[in-house]
């Protein structure tokens, strides 16, 4: 089963793991470089079975990359709550306040000028993917060029965006973990209908809650581009550079282990927009899918 790829370095980091302290404090168990390889070509989609898994809201906030946003009050309006914490941590910090969640994503989805001050993640992954600003002042599409070329020169080895812009690191709420997207055209001139596969670089990955939303959100990426671009999608490589699980995962990580894996659902696009900007939440179809239940976990801030 493919996701004995998730569940085998799972098993590795609980005994095996390099422990060690990390930015959170809260500390890892660790190794680094893993790949995993999904087939995506038969329609399947990589949400893992061994614990439920948001898939829907993983692919809105994979949307909200495509807007090219970078503010939380667009997730919050779409019920999306994964990037609070942050911003969340910030304005206690900066404020001395004690505010809940919950108040400060009411201001912040209530008050334009509150979330314009506070709701804003820095130029995090959507603006460097839709409006990177290079030395000349312009702003450059990496992703409609992406686009253009698998249209144009499908066999350019140039096909990738990525989001590590060293002069705005240190503006960003966080360094951006899945920092580089390559594409890599198969089939072409054979007379087949061409194959469009991802290569994901993901330089820091937490394996208890991020991993199964990246996963998951790039498999989405990867069959909008391929639909742009008339190919059928073919695999998704993911790459982890430091992959840990938190020492507070380790009983979630048990615990799937536990379970016996379940085949993946598949995806349908319900829609053809008429470019990669037209998708909603909508146009994605998930059939099949039976997970064993949700694990609630903490997430290192
Ligand atoms: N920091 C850390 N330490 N780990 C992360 O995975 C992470 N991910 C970020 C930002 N910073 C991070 C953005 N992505 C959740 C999932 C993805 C994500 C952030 C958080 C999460 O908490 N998932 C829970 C709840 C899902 C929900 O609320 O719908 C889960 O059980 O999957
Ligand atoms: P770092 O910047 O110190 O590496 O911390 C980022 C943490 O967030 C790290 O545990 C990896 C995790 N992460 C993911 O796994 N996936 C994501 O999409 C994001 C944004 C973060």
């Amino acid at each position: 089963h493919p996701e004995s790829q998730y569940l085998d370095t799972l098993a590795y980091l609980l005994e095996k793991g390099d422990r060690r302290i990390d930015r959170t404090g809260v500390g890892t168990l660790s190794m680094f470089g893993v790949m995993m390889r999904f087939d995506l070509s038969d329609g399947s989609f990589p949400v893992y079975s061994t614990k439920k898994v948001f898939w829907k809201t993983a692919v809105k906030e994979m949307l909200w990359f495509l807007t090219g946003q970078t503010n939380i009050r667009s997730l919050l309006s779409e019920n999306v709550r994964i990037w609070t914490d942050w911003p969340l941590a910030a304005y206690r910090k900066a404020t001395g306040s004690d505010i809940s969640q919950e108040d400060f994503e009411d201001r912040i989805l209530a008050d334009d000028a509150f979330a314009e001050e506070w709701g804003d993640l820095g130029p995090v992954y959507g603006k460097q993917w839709r409006r990177w600003k290079g030395a000349d002042g312009k702003e450059y599409d990496q992703l409609a060029e992406v686009i253009e070329t698998l249209r144009k020169n499908p066999s350019s080895r140039r096909m990738l965006f990525h989001a590590w812009n060293v002069p705005e690191l240190d503006q960003m709420a966080l360094h951006p973990c899945h920092m580089t997207y390559q594409f890599h055209v198969s089939n072409i001139g054979e007379g087949l209908r061409q194959k469009v596969s991802l290569l994901v670089l993901q330089r820091s990955s937490d394996m208890g809650l991020g991993n199964p939303f990246n996963v998951c959100q790039q498999a989405a990426l990867l069959a909008m581009v391929a639909q742009q671009v008339d190919m059928t999608p073919g695999e998704l490589v993911w790459v982890g550079g430091d992959v840990h699980l938190y020492l507070d995962h380790q009983d979630l990580a048990r615990t799937v282990l536990e379970r016996e894996p379940r085949p993946f659902p598949k995806l349908r696009l319900l829609r053809r927009p008429d470019s990669i900007d037209g998708y909603t939440i909508d146009d994605f179809e998930v059939t099949g899918y039976d997970p064993h239940p949700a694990i609630e976990a903490p997430v290192a801030v």
